[in-house]
């Protein structure tokens, strides 16, 4: 098991990614996983596939009536949305009409591995928001808030161009730690990290050889 305590010892030899990469802790409950994820990219991937074919990325508004800047999707038992009516989780999506997509087992298998290396143990995702970046498109400051039970951890995993996650602290205005993550990345958080503020850069323009020009997010998380 990775980083279990906050006052790890010793680095194993399986602990780093395919590019001697080692986890990393940002703050008491957040640990950075290099990597995490390459070993299982593709069979990643093809679970994604039909996930998106059943409900597309789009374009939600705010409830102010603005055009979010990311694009989104989800899957599982529940899925994150926006509207004129508020930030909130359903469970069916508001573009098709049918149920979300099931989270794949795979997504669930990496987020329970990835919290368990994080020492989050026993962690049971029931939903994943997919979130696409394309160059220039940032995600301004924010708290996530609208899951039942603050005490589970979140799972996100970032795939294709990097990025510069910005980790704030409990307010809004405390100083932020700017975090690059790239393709492959996991980043856990949960604990007196859950309620930090966050948000993302604009995204540089680039070409990513396996993603192309954009960046993904998955965040698995526990809403219900
Ligand atoms: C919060 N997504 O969808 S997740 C979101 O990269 C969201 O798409 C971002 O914020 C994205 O709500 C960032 C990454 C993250 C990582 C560590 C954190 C959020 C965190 C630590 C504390 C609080
Ligand atoms: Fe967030």
């Amino acid at each position: 098991m990775i980083l279990c305590s906050p006052a790890r010892t010793a680095i194993m030899q399986s602990d780093l990614d395919l590019f001697g990469r080692q986890p990393q802790r940002l703050a008491t409950h957040t640990v950075l996983l290099p990597g995490f994820v390459l070993p299982r990219l593709e069979a990643l991937l093809d679970a994604l596939r039909p996930v998106l074919r059943a409900a597309p990325f789009r374009h939600m508004e705010t409830p102010g009536g603005q055009a979010i800047a990311v694009a989104l999707s989800n899957c599982g038992d529940l899925g994150w949305v926006s509207d004129r009516q508020g930030y909130r989780y359903t469970t069916h999506d508001p573009l098709s009409g049918a149920p979300w997509p099931a989270l794949p087992a795979l997504l669930a298998q990496l987020a329970h591995e990835a919290a368990a290396a994080a020492g989050f143990d026993g962690f049971h995702a029931d939903t994943c928001l997919i979130n696409h970046y394309l160059p220039g498109t940032r995600l301004s400051l924010h708290q996530d808030r609208n899951e039942r039970d603050f005490s589970h951890p979140i799972v996100s995993i970032s795939l294709g161009l990097p990025a510069v996650f910005l980790l704030g602290g409990q307010q809004r205005g405390d100083a932020t730690q700017k975090v690059p993550l790239g393709h492959g990345d996991v980043l856990v958080w949960g604990g007196d990290d859950r309620l930090r503020f966050h948000g993302v850069q604009p995204i540089k323009p680039g070409e990513h050889p396996r993603m192309g020009s954009r960046r993904i997010n998955l965040t698995l998380r526990r809403a219900t």
